[in-house]
């Protein structure tokens, strides 16, 4: 007890700066808190805010505007349908006298060129056994056989007609077409009404021939005409299967 009291003052003397003497003093417990006292008065306004978000729109107003302008044009569409062909147009006014075709260098020189072309297409045909040209005519196979009636509708959608020989020289171009197919072939001429009176195609009588010997003996019987190898004609019927060869 005496311990604590001369604490307790030495404490108080230090707190309070006053030098006193010790004296042997000791106090009772604390007392309980005072109420708390009245509110003070209200402190001034402070700084404005940060401004707020906008807020939503509002409500739609009255009707009665005026209208808005035109909106822009649409996209272009997709084009229609080609419409029907127009009627021929009148024929044009006769254009200016040209020059004589012999002065006409344009014209000259297509149909030099033309000439060389055909030349050099005929040289290689020839070159590759595909046509045989003798005098004026060219004759040609497919080294297809077939009867009399299909040669002759083949040749003529060609724009030519089953070969027929007019000469020896013809005959033997011919002949050299059949030795190398090793194959007859059927000629351009049928025997007429007359049995053993031979025509060509477009019933002009023959006025070369090549018969074998002996022939032609059909007597009517045998109404188109074979070739050998060798070039003699055989008359005979006109549904064996025979060489094509065309002129042209
Ligand atoms: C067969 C046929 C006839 C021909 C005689 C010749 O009969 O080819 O066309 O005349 O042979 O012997
Ligand atoms: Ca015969």
């Amino acid at each position: 007890m005496l311990l604590c009291s001369l604490a307790l003052t030495l404490v108080l003397l230090v707190v309070s700066g006053i030098e006193c003497d010790v004296k042997e003093v000791c106090g009772g417990s604390p007392g309980i808190p005072g109420s708390p006292g009245s509110h003070g008065l209200p402190g001034r306004d402070g700084r404005d805010g940060v401004k707020g978000d906008p807020g939503p729109p509002g409500p739609m107003g009255p009707p009665g505007g005026m209208p808005g302008l035109p909106g822009r044009d649409g996209l272009t569409g997709v084009p229609g349908a080609p419409g029907e062909r127009g009627d021929k147009g009148e024929r044009g006014e006769k254009g200016p006298p040209g020059l004589p075709a012999y002065l006409d260098e344009e014209l000259q020189t297509t149909l030099h060129d033309l000439r060389h072309q055909i030349l050099q297409s005929m040289g290689v045909l020839s070159l590759q056994g595909s046509m045989l040209k003798v005098g004026e005519k060219v004759f040609s196979t497919n080294g297809q056989s077939a009867n009399f009636d299909a040669i002759r509708e083949s040749c003529h959608k060609l724009g030519g007609s089953i070969a027929v020989p007019r000469s020896l020289e013809e005959n033997e171009a011919i002949a050299s077409i059949v030795k190398k197919h090793n194959t007859y072939a059927y000629l351009g001429l049928t025997e007429g009404p007359t049995p053993g009176v031979f025509n060509y195609l477009d019933g002009d009588p023959v006025n070369y021939t090549s018969w074998y010997p002996g022939e032609p003996r059909g007597r009517g019987k045998e109404k188109c005409v074979e070739i050998y190898k060798d070039g003699q004609w055989n008359d005979k019927n006109c549904l064996q299967y025979r060489l094509t060869i065309c002129e042209f």
